[in-house]
């Protein structure tokens, strides 16, 4: 019998390599997708091409305490992924009510589903290193949670309920505490992706300048694609647990724009400008470092893609997204 995943995020970034992990793993996977008036399976229109009797969708919304029974009492999961969030911190501040709901309340419909129906499916929470907020680096798991958004309060929420519903009923209920992870999938809007961007429509002539907000800040970025091996670990243990999943290096912003530009070889200092008055967050989180040393031990899991490659990765998928090669790209850059 193939193991049964049911994925609440199946379109986002995380949602998309999880679900190719799963479904080379043999599993069945069902994507659990919102109703969107736009398209938003761009993420994963591959899959049902690639896999018709192992991959398919259904609608269903965190905030729909029908839809989760529905889904979950459809399908019978052998594993649950909670990945669905408003994940973008920056937003939560102009969107805290919907993002609390989303990300706190959320996990908790999904729990207590499976509690108040006796379901025996494992759970997995997709928790966030914005949880530790202004806390010194390096962060593990027994670092002070000091959110400073909504969004990591939300997140703190959707972790401790977590906890609650593994101690208190028993539940095979885990956290992953995820520190940035990027890929060429990831959201635009996101900082990495709106530099590798950035580069491709600087050397298309779309635009002159990229407007940033907070240059300094420093975040410990990862590859999604290693990132979901961690998540579908943590519900392979023995027992429910919760792991940090980071690389254990940082860098600034400056650093990420610098070496991005840098593939093509620009001067990053030429085309980006400070916009804090548009960009910055009313309470900013300066560094973000992981200590994944409880991960690296019980899971045996460790990135493979570290800061230079996932820059280079995601800068030469952006432009060829952009009918651009690197050698094209590097032969216009000489002319700017
Ligand atoms: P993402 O690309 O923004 O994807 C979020 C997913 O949640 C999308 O599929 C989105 O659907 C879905 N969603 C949002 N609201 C929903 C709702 N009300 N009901 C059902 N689905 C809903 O995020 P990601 O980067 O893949 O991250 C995955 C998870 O990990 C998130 O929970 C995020 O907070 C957390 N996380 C991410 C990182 C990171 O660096 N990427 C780090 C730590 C934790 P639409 O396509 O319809 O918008
Ligand atoms: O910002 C600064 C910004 O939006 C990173 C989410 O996946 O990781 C992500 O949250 C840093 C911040 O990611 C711009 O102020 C400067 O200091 O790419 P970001 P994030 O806020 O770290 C965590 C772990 C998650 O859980 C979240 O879901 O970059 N920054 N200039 C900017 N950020 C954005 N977005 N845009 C700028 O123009």
């Amino acid at each position: 019998m193939k193991k049964k995943a049911l994925i609440f995020g199946v379109t986002g970034q995380d949602g998309s390599y999880l679900s190719e992990l799963l479904l080379k793993k043999n599993y069945e996977v069902i994507g659990v997708m919102r109703r969107s008036s736009a398209f938003n399976t761009a993420r994963i229109d591959h899959l049902y091409a690639l896999y018709p009797n192992q991959f398919d969708t259904s609608y269903g919304d965190l905030s729909d305490l029908n839809s989760i029974e529905r889904n979950i009492e459809k399908f019978e999961p052998d594993e649950i992924y909670n990945l669905a969030a408003q994940s973008h911190v920056g937003v939560s501040f102009e969107i805290s009510d919907s993002t609390f709901d989303i990300n706190a309340f959320g996990p908790l419909n999904i729990l207590q589903v499976l509690k108040n129906k006796g379901f025996k499916s494992k759970f997995y929470q997709a928790c966030s290193s914005e949880m530790f907020g202004i806390s010194p680096p390096p962060q593990n798991e027994n670092t002070l949670f000091q959110p400073q958004s909504i969004y990591g309060v939300s997140k703190v929420c959707a972790y401790y309920t977590t906890r609650y519903f593994r101690q208190a009923f028993n539940l095979f209920a885990a956290n992953g505490i995820l520190f940035n992870h990027e890929s060429p999938r990831r959201g635009l809007n996101f900082v990495t992706k709106k530099i590798t961007i950035g580069i491709a429509k600087i050397l298309t002539n779309e635009i002159k300048i990229l407007e940033l907000g907070n240059l300094s800040a420093r975040r410990d970025w990862g590859f999604a694609g290693d990132y979901v091996e961690a998540i579908w670990n943590i519900l392979q243990q023995d027992k429910p647990d919760d792991f940090v999943i980071s690389t254990g290096e940082n860098y600034s912003i400056e650093d990420f724009a610098r070496e991005a530009f840098n593939v093509v070889g620009l001067d990053w200092k030429k085309f980006v400008k400070s916009n804090v008055s548009r960009y910055l967050r009313p309470s900013e989180v300066p560094s973000l470092l992981g200590d994944s040393s409880k991960a690296i031990k019980q899971l045996k899991w460790k990135p493979k893609v570290l800061f230079k490659d996932l820059c280079l990765m995601m800068v030469e998928s952006d432009l060829k997204s952009f009918n651009l090669t690197l050698d094209e790209a590097k032969k216009i850059a000489k002319k700017l």
